[in-house]
């Protein structure tokens, strides 16, 4: 699959210092003699051996992926590992940002069945692992903007969420795409606990326009820096649609639906006045509740301490997505 490499997948001047803080995987390998095919299907053991120098990230799980690793623009900061898989918002796991990775264990992420279906000529089942196992994965460099004004760097690894829709070959009904994540209240102890689980009614649940979901940059990750994706950040795959706030990048999905009505959304059911449908980042329309002018980006110093920057209208993909909202009041419809 081609994408044409756009320059704002990557995060420019606001981002930019004189030192990168992520060392590209890849390159590492290379210096040890290794090629992508020797680590496609790694022992538990060999992946431990091999990465014994890494700080271990707690609850994560993960092993190296076949990418074909994005360009890294000089001096770009990229959030350091161990924070973008110890920050979390997983409500499935807990509610405090550490919750997620102390409970990432509950979660099997393999094997993992995707279903794609609704209103399309080919509904099909993906086999989520037979797909990491055998493709060389897209990297992308994006930036994350939750709602509550933090924002990170993360280089996903993953497909584009069109290519795969096309397959199911969607039908002049298809109007919208409905993606559920897994419901097992065994695997997310969040889903039986109100107290846990932040009061959601759970399945999560989030949507796009189609016309959204077929955008070059809706992104279906199956990784991140370079490896399988941790249960915190949403094993073993999920969505990441990066000019809108956080919450529409739902985790761990086992269905996309092809619809022809709106789907309900998790975080505009349980607020609708706080947050809307297609939560484009804006820093020109507030949260009922604080600006969202600007946002802490989460470096090496986490979030406290955090330098604050301005956020930038689609979260600095308006070249690419603005079009989409033509004629749409962008104050209402965020
Ligand atoms: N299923 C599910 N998906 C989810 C969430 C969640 O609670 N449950 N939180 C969302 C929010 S608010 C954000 S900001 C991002 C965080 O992704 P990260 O933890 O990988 O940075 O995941 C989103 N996807
Ligand atoms: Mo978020």
């Amino acid at each position: 699959m081609l994408i044409k490499r756009r320059s704002s997948h990557h995060p420019t001047e606001q981002d930019v210092t004189p030192e990168a803080v992520y060392q590209d995987r890849r390159l590492i390998l290379k210096g040890l003699g290794l090629g992508a095919a020797t680590l496609a299907f790694p022992t538990q053991a060999g992946v431990l051996d091999l990465f014994s120098a890494d700080k271990p990230t707690l609850g994560a799980t993960t092993r190296p992926l076949n990418i074909h690793a994005a360009t890294r623009p000089e001096g770009v900061i990229i959030t350091p590992e161990e924070k973008a898989t110890t920050h979390n918002n997983f409500y499935e796991l807990g509610t405090d940002k550490g919750d997620p990775a102390r409970n990432a264990h509950y979660l099997k992420p393999e094997p993992w069945q995707l279903r794609v279906e609704g209103e399309v000529a080919k509904p099909f089942t993906l086999d989520v692992w037979d797909l990491i196992n055998k493709s060389t994965l897209e990297e992308r460099i994006y930036r994350l903007r939750c709602v509550e004004a933090w924002s990170m760097v993360l280089p996903w690894s993953g497909i584009s969420l069109a290519g795969l829709i096309r397959r199911a070959e969607p039908n002049s009904r298809a109007k919208f795409v409905a993606f559920e994540t897994l419901y097992d209240p065994e695997q997310l102890p969040g889903q039986a606990s109100r107290s846990l689980g932040g009061g959601i009614d759970y399945p999560y649940v989030e949507g796009l326009r189609i016309d959204e979901a077929m955008n070059p940059l809706s992104f279906l990750a199956m990784g991140l820096y370079g490896k399988t994706l941790p249960a915190q950040n949403g094993a073993p795959i999920r969505l990441v649609v990066p000019w809108k706030y956080g919450f529409k990048s739902i985790k761990s999905i086992v269905s996309i639906r092809l619809v022809e009505e709106r789907p309900p959304t998790t975080w505009n059911l349980l607020a609708s006045n706080e947050y809307g449908f297609y939560a484009n980042v804006n820093p020109q329309v507030d949260h009922p509740r604080w600006s969202q002018a600007s946002e802490r980006f989460i470096g090496e110093g986490g979030i406290f301490g955090a330098k604050r920057q301005p956020t930038l209208m689609f979260n600095g993909y308006a070249d690419e997505v603005a079009s989409l909202y033509q004629g749409m009041d962008l104050r209402k419809w965020y």
